[in-house]
């Protein structure tokens, strides 16, 4: 159930294609608010944007099967959930009652792995509010949680139920508030503007109606921050987590978001943040003092115009409602730490299995990309990528394994491997991909592969 064996994931870019922006909102028969607002133009209208972002969203997924673990501390992680496998253990520990999946709530709480003496390279991906007291959350080893909490529960993914959920909470966020943009498996942005009843107490009404109608059809609780925008929307939700409602004004700005520290930009990341911090820049108010052209000059035109805009919460990004993948990879955690020389042949076939593996996916949806890159992962942590755009689009897996084969040359090598990804981007729709262009780009590069390809 640990077993991290060669857990191949893949992950799905994603960009902007459409935006949907209607001047009217219909009224919907499901809120119940918005009697007071229909046939209003937006001219008026104060934009309202609302972030949404499930609470401790895997776990609660697996509270709903599990429920009396409420309250408990439940991290997520290790290997893929095998029912059968579950429910046969439990005939052989409790023979004197009948076990099916219809029972799964009725399993004793002695029965559940607890985190204590756990050994291997498992992460967590959530863990419970309960579990979130002890220091531990996404992301920390799960050998390193079992000292900090070792009477934690610990269960196994099961993505078909978490994507399951996702899909049933956006439906029910369409029905009431249209103008919705996926961005990823439990947060969406939605669009409060034009919605009948979404400036109702600056956006707190409609949050409060999305929050209920949520948990009444799935039991599930999330949280929401309304602003301006979604750059500040985004800050917003995590404010009042668990099952919160957040309501950032233009003129909260100095109070609520000047204090926080700058990486709770969506954007700035940890090489960002340690930059900033370099030149003493530690808050977003810090950030906000210092003069744009000075930005410009230390972090680039583009950038430092960014943070700048960032800093004084502005940001004038649409809410799009439709999404196209910007690119497709494949990824893989080693069993154990491999080297690129000593273990030269068994990742050379995980490196073509991957390759073909993105292929693959790639031809399923009728995608094609130019640039493959590649991301390694080594024993230290450190994450290497390395990306080569070519000349023509491609999802053919001997092409995107000769070029993510040339990009690993380009990596360091010396130190051992724990985790190699192979990524196609520059998406196109395979029919868009013009068939003539793609001839000639290929024609101009060279036809055989240099010597020296290391895998
Ligand atoms: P988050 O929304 O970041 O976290 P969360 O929903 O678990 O908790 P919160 O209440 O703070 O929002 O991520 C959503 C899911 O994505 C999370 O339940 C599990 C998964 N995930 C990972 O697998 N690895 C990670 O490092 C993170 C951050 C999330
Ligand atoms: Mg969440
Ligand atoms: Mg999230």
């Amino acid at each position: 159930m640990l077993d991290r064996t060669a857990a191949t994931s893949w992950v799905l870019g994603r960009a902007a294609a459409t935006i949907v922006a209607s001047l009217y909102c219909r009224l919907r028969f499901r809120n119940p608010y918005a009697a007071s607002e229909v046939n209003t133009t937006t001219a008026t209208r104060p934009r309202r944007i609302a972030h949404l972002d499930m609470d401790a969203f895997y776990a609660s997924v697996e509270l709903l099967r599990y429920p009396q673990l409420k309250g408990l501390p439940v991290v997520i992680g290790g290997g893929r959930r095998r029912e059968d496998d579950l429910l046969g253990k439990l005939r052989v520990a409790h023979p004197e009652q009948e076990w099916s999946s219809a029972h799964l709530h009725q399993i004793p709480l002695d029965f559940f792995p607890r985190l204590a003496g756990y050994t291997g390279r498992g992460v967590i991906t959530t863990a419970t509010y309960a579990a979130r007291q002890f220091g531990i959350g996404s992301a920390v080893g799960l050998m390193k949680a079992a000292k900090l909490c070792p009477q934690a529960i610990l269960l196994p993914v099961d993505f078909d139920q978490y994507r399951h959920y996702s899909r049933r909470f956006k439906a029910i966020i369409t029905d009431i508030a249209p103008l919705m943009e996926d961005r990823g498996v439990d947060e969406v942005y939605i669009d409060f503007t034009d919605v009948p009843g979404g400036q109702r107490e600056a956006g707190r009404v409609l949050a409060r109606l999305l929050q209920k109608s949520i948990f009444e059809d799935t039991g599930l609780t999330c949280s929401v921050g309304v602003a301006p925008n979604k750059l500040l929307a985004k800050m917003a939700s995590e404010f009042n987590k668990p099952n919160g409602i957040s309501i950032v004004l233009e003129d909260d700005l100095k109070t609520k978001i000047w204090p926080l520290a700058c990486r709770k930009i969506n954007g700035i990341g940890p090489k960002a943040e340690a930059k900033l911090k370099s030149h003493g820049i530690e808050t977003i108010g810090q950030l906000a003092a210092r003069d744009q052209q000075w930005l410009m000059d230390h972090f680039g035109e583009r950038s430092g115009a960014w943070l700048h805009a960032a800093s004084h919460g502005q940001d004038e990004r649409p809410v799009v409602t439709t999404s196209e993948p910007v690119n497709m990879s494949r990824e893989t955690t080693f069993e154990s730490d491999l080297h690129a020389v000593r273990d030269r042949a068994e990742l050379g076939a995980i490196f073509t299995r991957l390759c073909e593996q993105v292929a693959g996916d790639l031809q399923r949806k009728g995608y094609v990309g130019k640039t493959i890159g590649i991301k390694l992962r080594f024993d230290d942590f450190q994450i290497v990528t390395r990306d080569q755009t070519i000349g023509y689009f491609t999802s053919d897996a001997q092409e995107i394994r000769r070029f993510a084969g040339q990009c690993l040359k380009r990596a360091p090598l010396q130190k051992r491997l724990r985790l190699l990804g192979v990524r196609v981007g520059a998406l196109l729709k395979a029919e868009d991909a013009k068939a003539g262009n793609e001839d000639a780009a290929r024609a101009a590069l060279p036809a055989h592969e240099p010597t020296g390809q290391l895998f």
